[in-house]
């Protein structure tokens, strides 16, 4: 670089920084293309530049304009040159985690505008992306996952050809077009089916990179402000019940954390004590609920494992109930303890949402179970969500067939919109199939590091709502309305001289009208909320 030039090498990053990481292999034009960009003839861009965020070497450079000559609203873009793929002394696995530590150390929630994969149309390999040694495309299918999260195919991800080249070797830059197009299909296997052509750009000129990186910018989200573990209570969810020992500690923060959820008595402390391979949580033999809040148990992984050193939460939490024991104040602690989680930067790795699989979908508290649990969750991503039937160890053989058929009924007809929205399925009873979910979800985590975001989270954090304000919380309400219903129905059919029963009847009716005025919406908030006060 010119010694008079300024420096574009980036000093002290913001929240508000539009990030975008260009990749590709070694010598595809990278640099070149961030040159471009800056349309600067002293060539701002070096290959392996140290950046200059932090003192810990690492082969990403991280560049802006010295001057905030291009403004998205007062935001910087920042252009990431890094590694190579396919150099000879570095592993390709390595260049993608430095670009994906890099980015996690510039913000903990970090925020990519997007990928630019600069590729060599006349590059006669065209084998796979990012190298041929570890497993290619699949390989750069996983990072993009990681660097922009499970839906990254409808984000920004351009993957240009570099004309550069095209005019210094003397081959057949169509064809080479063709190729990749193909590759970037096989990349975005079905369901998800991948726009080819809104990814792929030729570059001619230094327009040509303006306009992409304009459009990348323009579309970036703003990023969350950094994290702190520390953070202040929220002010909308103080005054509620919170049992410390519930909430995962500081010191838990890139543990591995799965939400065991489901009716009272579908064994989600069963499963976690199967996990644990000891008896940690309370399991229940009576009819009422065992598990009355919220509780985690963790486990380390062994060395071996891929995700050493962390360790596995499982979380234990206590499922809504017909008899209206307290179930307002179930919501509340789940609400709040999700939100609390977020809030604080901790990942929801996966939940797992059991089901007896002798239980009808019909029996009440298993339908106000899943019909809460369906809200909370709301439309995000579903991946990570699994859904287990439990209780299949022991059913005798002759019987398989039978719950085979309920199963498929309770697939088909009741979580079908779910499945089909990508939440997986399984069977639990013995302690290998509760280790093969929680595997599972491990694998997965593995290669997707974005986290799983539900709707109660977004309701109590970003629109300020309280918990009856919630989905969840209108879901519950309306739940135990028709639950009221019904025993008013039953009430009104039983026989004169059935006292004991006419008076269980109304007992829980008067427990289901507390319930009810719990959930109810203070006509402040309404008036607020109408308002647009929140
Ligand atoms: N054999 C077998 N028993 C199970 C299974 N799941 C649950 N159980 C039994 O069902 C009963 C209830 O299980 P828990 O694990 O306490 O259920 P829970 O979902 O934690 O219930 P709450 O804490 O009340 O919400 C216990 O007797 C368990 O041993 C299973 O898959 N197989
Ligand atoms: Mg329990």
């Amino acid at each position: 670089m010119n010694q008079d030039s300024p420096s574009y090498l980036l000093d002290h990053p913001k929240d508000t920084d539009i990030i975008i990481a260009v990749l590709g292999p070694l010598g595809s034009g990278k640099s070149h293309f961030i040159n471009d960009y800056f349309g600067r003839t002293g060539s701002p861009a070096v290959v392996g530049s140290p950046t200059t965020l932090s003192a810990c070497t690492t082969d990403v450079a991280a560049y802006c304009a010295p001057t905030p000559e291009i403004d998205y609203g007062g935001r910087r873009v920042v252009l990431l040159d890094t590694p190579g793929f396919e150099e000879p002394s570095f592993e390709d696995k390595n260049a993608l985690d430095n670009v994906l530590d890099w980015i996690k150390k510039y913000s903990p929630r970090p925020t990519l505008a997007g990928i630019v994969y600069v590729y060599d149309p006349t590059e006669k390999r065209l084998r796979s992306f990012c190298g041929g040694r570890n497993g290619g495309g699949e390989m750069l299918d996983v990072s993009l996952r990681s660097l922009l999260g499970e839906n990254f195919a409808e984000k920004q991800v351009r993957v240009l050809i570099n004309a550069h080249w095209q005019t210094l070797l003397n081959s057949d830059p169509e064809a080479g077009f063709n190729r990749l197009k193909s590759l970037l299909v096989e990349l975005d296997r079905p369901p998800k089916q991948v726009q080819t052509d809104n990814f792929l750009r030729r570059v001619n000129s230094p327009q040509d990179v303006k306009a992409i990186v304009d459009m990348l910018a323009a579309t970036a989200e703003t990023a969350a402000p950094p994290c702190s573990n520390t953070k202040a209570p929220l002010p909308h969810l103080e005054g509620l019940k919170r049992s410390d020992d519930s909430y995962i500690r500081d010191e838990n923060h890139d543990d591995i954390i799965i939400m065991i959820m489901g009716a009272t008595g579908s064994g989600k402390s069963r499963f976690i004590n199967q996990y644990l391979g000891e008896n940690c949580a309370d399991v229940g033999h009576e009819l009422t609920s065992q598990t009355r809040k919220i509780a985690w148990y963790s486990r380390a992984l062994p060395s071996s494992h891929s995700l050493y050193p962390r360790n596995v939460i499982l979380v234990d939490t206590p499922g809504f109930n017909q008899t209206f024991e307290d179930n307002p104040e179930i919501l509340r602690q789940v609400g709040v303890w999700l939100a609390d989680t977020y809030h604080r930067d901790f990942k929801l790795a996966g939940i797992v949402y059991l089901h007896d699989i002798h239980q009808k979908r019909a029996l009440r508290s298993t339908e106000l179970n899943f019909s809460v649990f369906e809200k909370l969750i709301g439309e995000g991503r579903l991946e990570k969500i699994v859904i287990a039937t439990s209780h299949w160890d022991e059913l005798p053989p002759e019987s398989i067939p039978s719950f085979s058929g309920r199963e498929k009924e309770l697939q088909d007809l009741y979580w079908g919109q779910l499945l089909e929205r990508g939440v997986r399925y399984g069977r639990v009873g013995s302690a290998d199939s509760v280790h093969a979910i929680v595997n599972q979800i491990l694998s997965q985590t593995a290669t997707d590091a974005s986290d799983l975001h539900l709707r109660i989270q977004e309701e109590l954090l970003q629109l300020k709502m309280i918990i009856p304000a919630t989905d969840a919380g209108r879901q519950l309400k309306y739940s135990i309305d028709i639950l009221l219903e019904i025993l008013h129905e039953d009430l009104r059919k039983v026989p004169d001289d059935h006292m004991e029963r006419a008076l269980q009847l109304r007992m829980a009716k008067q427990a289901a009208k507390k319930q009810l005025k719990e959930l109810r919406i203070p006509l402040r908030y309404r008036l607020k909320a109408f308002f647009n006060l929140n």
